[in-house]
Formats: C-alpha cells, structure tokens, sequence
C-alpha cells in the first residue's frame, strides 16, 4: 500500500466510522488494482459512449450523500478534459430506469493511473426508499477516455451501455465498477394512527369500525383512510384489524426509572441544581445519552440545543432538554459538550442541562444507562407523566439539519411536539 493510499484508506475508514453510513459498496477495503482493467467509460470517433452501472439493494430508507468511485484515465488518447458522469438511477425490472441524480466529475491528470473520485448528493435531497433496488451508473462525456477500475470481489450485479445509457445490456453478475455510496438514514417516526372514530383514544371502538370498512358496511374519509392504514401499505385489509387488535392488546405502558443528577452545565439556567424526571414531572422531557469526549456526540447535542431554542422562540415552553454523560466517560472533559469558552471547536455555548450519571452501587455500569437501557446517543422522549413514549438512536438518525435535507431534524421536531 503507498501512502497515498494508505491515507485515503484511513480517510475512507474514519469517514466510515462517523457520521455517515455506507449503503452500498463494491469496495471491499483492498486497494483497487488497476491492472484488472476496468469498465471502459468513454467515447469513440464513431459516436460510441461506453458507461456501465452497479445494482445494488437498499434495505431502509436514506437521503443520499456522496457517491464514490474508482477511475483510471487513458491519458494518451484522450482530449485535454476528462469528464464522467455519476448517476444514481432507479432499477426498471433488472434493468437501469430513470435516473434521478446527476453529478459531472473531471479526471485528473496527476493520477491517471487510478484514484478515487468523490460527488456530494446532500444538495440534490434524492432519496432511496427501503427494500427497492438501484443503479449506480457511471456515463462519459464527449472525449472523455476512462475506466472504471474492476471491484476486487466478483459478488455484484452490473450492466454496460454503448450509447451513454439509452438501452443496457442484459444484467450479469461479476466484477462490478469499484464503488461506495453513503447516505442518512431517514427516522421513520411511530405511527400514530388506529384512532378511526376520532375520539383521540384507541380502542375496540375503533375495531368495530375498521372491521366495518373491511366488511364493505362503512365508508371512510381521508383521516379515516390513514388512521386505519396501520401497516401503512397504502390500503386497508384483515392484516390492518390483526394490527390494530396488536396495539391494542400491547398497550403496556413503560415508565422511566427515576433520577436527579446535577446540571453541570455552567451555561444553563440550572446550573448547580439537581434535575431529572421528578423536576420535569408534567411536562415532556428528552433525555439524550452521550460521551462528552466524542465530537459526534457533541454536534448532535449542539443540533439539540438549536432544536431546545426554536421551540422556546416558537412559544413552546413545556418541552425540556437534558444530555447525560456516561459513566464510563466521566473522566472525558465536557467543555465542548457544553460549549464553553475552554473549548475552541465551537462558537455557539449550549444551555441545554447537562449531567453525569453515576455507579451508586459499584456495579461498574453507569446506574441510569443501565436502568433505562440506553445505548450511545440514544434520545429518549419522556411523557408528562414519566412514561416512555419514544426513543430514537441519533447515531443512525442523524438529525442535522443540514443532513436528510432537514427532514430528520423536522420529523423529531414534530414528534416531540406531537407528544404535548
Ligand atoms: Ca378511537
Ligand atoms: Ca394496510
Ligand atoms: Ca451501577
């Protein structure tokens, strides 16, 4: 491995190990070997325009991010500017569909021998949807003279094209282009329906009525038609009354254990007192668990702290935010957790309450990690009366605004307030 190589890999592995996720990757983490070969990306005299795209499964739904791929570039017979296109595209019955993103990307000169080339996708806000397949498909311009470096593993199914993608070749399975692509997970928020009468609780009244619907005794509106939606598949059937009879039965209740640590948030306006489910009792309370160490962990409490303000100036006043450090990160310096002025990483001091949970019983684990069973950058939304109403994992949904084009900051927005 050179050492260009060997920083683009701890590149590519620290990006892997933050924020993002990689959801499709022909790229098994050995060196692309440009001696392979390659798919040729490139166009001819006679009017040929060589490309070839990767299919690839999508289990949950993403906000793309970056696409990455591997290119050689012919340089000896080639124009002076070297461009491919990078598209991702829907999958038509086993074959490239319509495409939906468009990225151009210039080959250069210095590493015609093979290098990675990047797209960003955050601008374009495309999403895939959850078990659906896709293409990646990688398209010349005119002059352009590339190839698209063989993957080291044979596992993939792909296509080619001569005429820049207007039709495709039959899909083989082989050698695929070498390529990642990363996306955010889009937060898919509880359902909240099963209420089909409208009386705002959910119970065997409202069997009665779907059972009615699917009868063919009873007509529903639109409100109606999404309340008793709850497998949410777009139609209503005997499966939506198996899963309302479900939610219903499985009502049980479950309430946070309770506790009161110290806000040490020199920031906060309680700062010095001792906060917690009992103080926050009749109001909704968010708990978020983090590692005051971590920057990840850190940028997210910052995104909370934003989300804490605009509810505030939006005249939301019984929503209450705290962060709790782990007990295996205690020795960890919050200074950037909190944003203070020791820290240089941040501009913005963060008010949001922030506490340390501890050991009281030399148990080892952290005592309210352990009780509420959190795992890192859990968030968990708490209800006026302590009872747990939802927990989303800020790792997997992250809910940067400038990430999933805003959708996952505004879908937890909502949810919290939708709790009040
Ligand atoms: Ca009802
Ligand atoms: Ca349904
Ligand atoms: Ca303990």
């Amino acid at each position: 491995m050179n050492l260009k190589t060997l920083i683009l890999a701890l590149i590519i592995s620290i990006s892997f190990s933050q924020d993002r996720s990689t959801i499709f990757t022909t790229y098994t983490g050995y060196d692309p070997d440009p001696s392979l070969g390659g798919y040729s990306i490139k166009s001819t005299e006679n009017g040929m325009l060589y490309g070839a795209g990767n299919r690839f499964y999508i289990s949950n739904e993403y906000a793309l991010e970056r696409a990455y791929v591997y290119l050689s570039y012919e340089y000896e017979d080639a124009f002076e500017l070297q461009q491919v296109e990078i598209k991702i595209c829907n999958d038509d019955n086993g074959y490239v569909g319509e495409c939906f993103t468009s990225n151009l990307v210039t080959l250069s000169p210095s590493n015609a021998d093979g290098n990675w080339y990047a797209v960003s996708l955050l601008e374009t806000c495309a999403k895939v949807d959850a078990s659906n397949y896709y293409w990646f498909v990688v398209l010349p311009t005119e002059g352009t003279n590339a190839k698209w470096i063989y993957s080291t593993e044979p596992s993939f199914e792909y296509s080619t094209t001569s005429d820049a993608g207007e039709t495709w070749a039959n899909t083989n399975s082989g050698f695929a282009g070498t390529s990642y692509l990363t996306g955010e997970q889009i937060y898919i928020p509880p359902f909240s329906g099963g209420d089909i009468n409208g009386d705002f609780v959910v119970n065997v009244l409202d069997v009665v009525f779907l059972v009615q619907y699917v009868l063919g005794n009873q007509e529903f509106n639109e409100d109606q038609l999404l309340a008793g939606d709850l497998t949410q598949d777009g139609g209503i059937n005997i499966l939506d009354i198996v899963a309302l009879v479900s939610q219903i039965t499985n009502q049980n209740t479950s309430y946070v254990s309770s506790f009161l640590y110290e806000d040490i948030n020199t920031n906060s306006l309680t700062y010095g007192l001792d906060v917690g489910p009992p103080i926050y009792e009749g109001k909704i309370s968010v708990y978020y668990f983090g590692k005051a160490g971590w920057s990840m962990c850190r940028s997210r409490f910052g995104i909370l702290n934003q989300l804490y303000n605009e509810l505030i100036s939006e005249g939301i006043n019984d929503v209450e935010i705290i962060g709790v450090n782990g007990y295996q990160y205690i020795d960890d310096s919050y200074s950037c957790m909190i944003c203070d002025q020791d820290c240089t990483s941040c501009s913005e001091p963060r008010m949001l309450p922030w506490t340390q949970d501890i050991d009281s019983n030399d148990d080892g684990h952290g005592d309210v990690w352990l009780d509420w069973s959190v795992t890192l950058r859990d968030l968990v939304i708490v209800g006026r009366d302590g009872e747990e109403l939802e927990r989303i994992n800020l790792t997997y949904n992250n809910p940067d605004p400038d990430a999933t084009c805003g959708e996952n900051y505004e879908t937890i927005k909502n949810l919290i307030i939708s709790f009040r």
